[in-house]
């Protein structure tokens, strides 16, 4: 025999019988840890002769739970089942008559039909309702299975046939009910988005991960709450999916339940028509330290197994790929036999007993409530780790000829008539074959057994869900004596505002009121922002403390990590960070506890990179501050392309919650921070705030009084000549290239007689925001009193021309240019950075004092305001380059 060739190997070869026979005995004698530590021992008396082949992260593709192990089922079966027919019935119904009535406005049908006992045991035995005082049980609904969710309350009666008509539709009069899960939409329902494939499972490791550390924290009270995130196996290939779970692991995060609905399809055919993407999940969840429950089979191959000596079954069972498997569901019972029965006489003879329908009706595990059950049970008991249920199940189940197992099962959004009977039939819905065309809604009497037992179980477990709290307790913010010091200026000394944050930060997290609700939120940059000293002041968050003496311990900024520690030191990873940030920006209704991150990263790691998690964070409604730091194409010099950012701002402006600032003096920020503070945590407004800060160290300024309404509108008038000449122009600013403006104004001054007033930009999106409002009640309402943008009012106190630089792409400054009275050039970094100084990257991008003061003189001469010989001469004195290479294009 060749040593390869485990197919001749029999229960007879090589003394294998004795080694079971031992084996068994260990098993009847012994404890399992006993039995454990011996199989452990074998392994390394293996290994140490260098055979390491028998052991691998995969168990055989049967139940781990076996039936010998499973729990009595504490529910009445019968009425369960007659909920979940009810309930099928109505999801399938809600999509179908939203089809009807306007075609392509979509839904999905297949989905939920193979999750529904997966979501149904789920709600009548384990997820804990949302509690006043911030406990219970998170769920992350896998988005497209919403109609079943929809079905559900309905029947608990928290939502009316009217709205279920409207699913879809949710501009129809009296609202409809959102696609997916939305709390924007449906803010007091829906608690966290997930659609967007990914973004619920790592948004589900981090929320875990953020509850123990409120605990450890002594913010929450210690409890045993969980979170549970329902997701598609066609899910598990989004990298955001799998990519945290070694984390959840490490930090023994046995709060958290992965449900993985293993249909075996996604959207197109299968998710590894090749393989198995039960084994592939279990090898890769048990590798990273989870604890893996596989619910593959249904209670009819129990007794196949029992009978099953020489583990032949389970060894078939684990040969056939997973596009046979679906082959099964499509084909009749002789078919089954042939195929994965008759590869092996002994099998055969197993399964004669039984008929092709009995054989066709084996069910598969997450079809199975005493499966589910059993292994939901295994999960909310396991302690020190995460537990992944994987469920496996057949899509579109109960769609019979029409969708049940094929590859069209995933767009399935109508059913003929008989397909409809045919569901009605198989699932015993009360409506008679007369109404059927219709697809009637089905809700029992409210004295029915089913509607009782339903609200019932949800009684017992606090109250229905998903429910989602809008408001928490307001919180009062530090007054003006804490930010004081950066109104007043820094006199001779130079600070970057990346640093004027930091020392606000720290004077935040000192206070006495709101100073442990805030979460500092760092990706492996604190030093790079100068935030180091917070490592030792408030510790790193480390749920088992500080094993080890840090190599630092000496120096009095070492690297301390505490299991009360306050910093969420991430390391490179900006899923997990902005995961964090929306853990806590939103810990306000998650557990009614008004935490405050304060995400700081890298600016260009931000939506470019995160974008996706931000619009889920604004779906969330979620508060607190993103702070982009080494912001600004070309402050940020030396490091080139990949990350001098001169976007974020555009990018950010797309997100309707999210207030962007382009900060540029120190006095700025602490207005901002505190007006924040002020809307999200004492007003509850719904909104973010995206600051971006530099590294360029400058004079910080004392605040020009009356300023601070304008920092928050988005500009105010910075500076103002005094003895104004005739000719006057008019600059705008933000970020770092405030300075080249101000270095503009003076050589417009010294070398041209031209005054300049100055304004500050601090928001662009924010002030185009204002004026689009205006502009559309003024078109809603012509006859009205037209008003004024804001920009509009403040700029046209100084007409003249208009030059606006930024280290951002001229389409932040372009976005107001309609309101700007006069004519307006605007600079920018659009293009790649590169790695330079600062003085040649402003000049290279046309951002410098000289590009500024150029721009004010063709401005000028356009506007007939200076002559053609004034300008010419200009361009030799300011060595303006007409030929210059485009920063766009180069
Ligand atoms: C990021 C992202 N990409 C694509 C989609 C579109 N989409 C919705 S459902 C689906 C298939 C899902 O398959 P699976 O995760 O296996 O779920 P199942 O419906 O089989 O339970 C796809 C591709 C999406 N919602 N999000
Ligand atoms: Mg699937």
């Amino acid at each position: 025999m060749s040593p390869t060739d485990t197919n001749n190997l029999s229960i007879d070869n090589d003394g294998l019988r004795d080694w079971l026979d031992s084996l068994d005995y260990l098993l009847k004698k012994e404890h399992p840890d006993q039995v454990r530590y011996v199989l452990q021992q074998l392994q390394i008396r293996a290994q140490e002769s260098g055979i390491t082949a028998p052991f691998t992260y995969n168990t055989p593709y049967i139940n781990t739970i076996p039936l010998s192990k499973q729990p009595a089922f504490p529910g009445n079966r019968d009425i369960e089942r007659r909920i979940k027919n009810i309930i099928r019935w109505n999801a399938m119904a809600m999509v179908v008559r939203a089809n009807k009535h306007e075609a392509g406005i979509g839904g999905h049908i297949s989905s939920f039909a193979s999750a529904a006992t997966l979501y149904e045991i789920a709600f009548n035995h384990f997820i804990r309702a949302k509690q006043p005082d911030g406990g219970g049980d998170m769920v992350y609904f896998q988005g497209h299975s919403a109609p079943g969710i929809y079905s559900r309350a309905f029947l608990e009666g928290r939502i009316s046939q009217d709205k279920l008509e409207n699913f879809r539709r949710e501009l129809a009069e009296g609202g409809g009910l959102s696609s997916y899960p939305h709390p924007w939409l449906m803010p007091d329902f829906w608690e966290f988005p997930t659609v967007s494939m990914g973004l619920g499972p790592i948004m589900a490791i981090y929320q875990a991960r953020f509850c123990k550390y409120l605990e450890n924290r002594g913010l929450k009270p210690v409890s045993d709450y969980k979170v549970w995130a329902f997701l598609g196996d066609g899910e598990t290939d989004e990298p955001e999916s799998l990519g945290a779970i070694t984390l959840a692991a490490r930090e023994k995060l046995d709060n958290l339940i992965f449900v993985v609905n293993c249909n075996l399809q996604r959207l197109d055919g299968p998710v590894r028509g090749n393989g198995k993407i039960i084994q592939e999940l279990e090898a890769l969840f048990r590798g990273a330290g989870w604890n893996v429950v596989k619910a593959i089979w249904g209670s009819e191959v129990d007794p196949l197994l029992e009978n099953d000596t020489e583990g032949l079954l389970a060894r078939r069972f684990g040969e056939i790929v997973d596009g046979e498997y679906q082959k099964y569901v499509v084909e009749d019972g002789a078919y089954i036999r042939k195929h994965l029965y008759g590869k092996d006489p002994r099998l055969l003879a197993m399964v004669e007993h039984l008929s092709d329908d009995q054989l066709e009706k084996i069910r598969r595990g997450g079809h199975d409530p005493e499966k589910v059950y059993a292994a939901f049970n295994a999960a909310v008991h396991f302690p020190g780790a995460p537990t992944v249920v994987l469920a496996k199940t057949i899509k579109g189940y109960g769609l019979g000829e029409s969708g049940e197992g094929k590859n069209i099962t995933h767009q399935q959004k109508k059913l003929n008539l008989d397909e409809l009977k045919e569901f009605r039939s198989r699932f015993n819905i009360p409506i008679p074959d007369e109404d059927i065309e219709n697809t009637p809604f089905y809700r029992p009497p409210e004295d029915s057994v089913e509607i009782q037992y339903l609200k019932d179980c949800r009684k017992k477990l606090g109250g229905s869900i998903p429910a989602r709290r809008e408001k928490s307790v307001p919180l009062d913010i530090p007054s003006d004596e804490l930010f004081a010091e950066f109104y007043k200026g820094t006199d001779e000394r130079e600070v970057s505002t990346t640093m004027a944050y930091v020392r606000i930060l720290s004077k935040l997290l000192h206070n006495a009121a709101i100073g442990k609700l805030i979460v500092p939120i760092i990706p492996d940059e604190a030093r790079t922002f100068g935030m180091e000293t917070f490592f030792r002041q408030f510790g790193i968050y480390a749920s088992t403390g500080q094993l080890y003496e840090p190599v630092d311990s000496e120096s009095l900024i070492y690297y301390k990590e505490s299991k009360d520690g306050q910093i969420l030191e991430e390391g490179i990873n900006e899923a997990g960070s902005v995961s964090s940030f929306i853990a806590a920006g939103t810990a306000y209704s998650t557990h009614n506890i008004p935490t405050i991150p304060f995400y700081t990263y890298y600016s260009m790691f931000g939506p470019q990179r995160i974008g996706d998690l931000i619009w889920a964070a604004a779906d969330l409604r979620c508060r607190g501050f993103l702070v982009g730091a080494t912001s600004g194409r070309t402050t940020l010099n030396g490091e080139g392309l990949q990350h001098q950012d001169g976007h974020s701002h555009v990018l950010l402006s797309t997100v309707p919650t999210l207030k962007t600032y382009d900060a540029a003096f120190a006095y700025e920020i602490a207005v901002l921070i505190k007006d924040g503070l002020e809307k999200m945590y004492t007003k509850q407004d719904t909104c973010f705030y995206y600051l971006s800060v530099g590294n360029e160290n400058y004079i910080q300024p004392a605040m020009p009084e009356d300023a601070r309404e304008g920092i928050i509108k988005g500009m105010y008038l910075f500076s103002k000549p005094e003895n104004p000449s005739h000719l006057t122009a008019n600059l705008l600013g933000s970020g770092a290239i405030m300075n080249q403006i101000l270095g503009a104004q003076k050589i417009l001054k010294n070398d041209f007689n031209i005054s300049a007033n100055v304004y500050s930009a601090t928001s662009y999106n924010e002030l185009r925001r204002e004026a689009l409002n205006v502009e559309r009640l003024n078109m809603l309402k012509p006859l009205a009193a037209q008003q004024k943008p804001y920009v509009t009012a403040l700029l046209e106190k100084n007409p003249g021309v208009f030059v606006a630089a930024s280290d951002y792409m001229k389409a932040l400054p372009d976005a107001i240019r309609q309101w700007v009275p006069g004519p307006m050039l605007t600079l920018g970094t659009d293009g790649f950075g590169r790695s330079e100084s600062r003085e040649a990257l402003r000049d290279f991008f046309e951002v410098d004092s000289k590009h500024i003061v150029w721009a004010v003189l063709v401005l000028l001469f356009r506007t007939e305001k200076i002559s053609r010989e004034v300008l010419t001469q200009a361009q030799i004195k300011l060595n303006i380059n007409p030929d210059k290479a485009n920063p766009v294009t180069c």
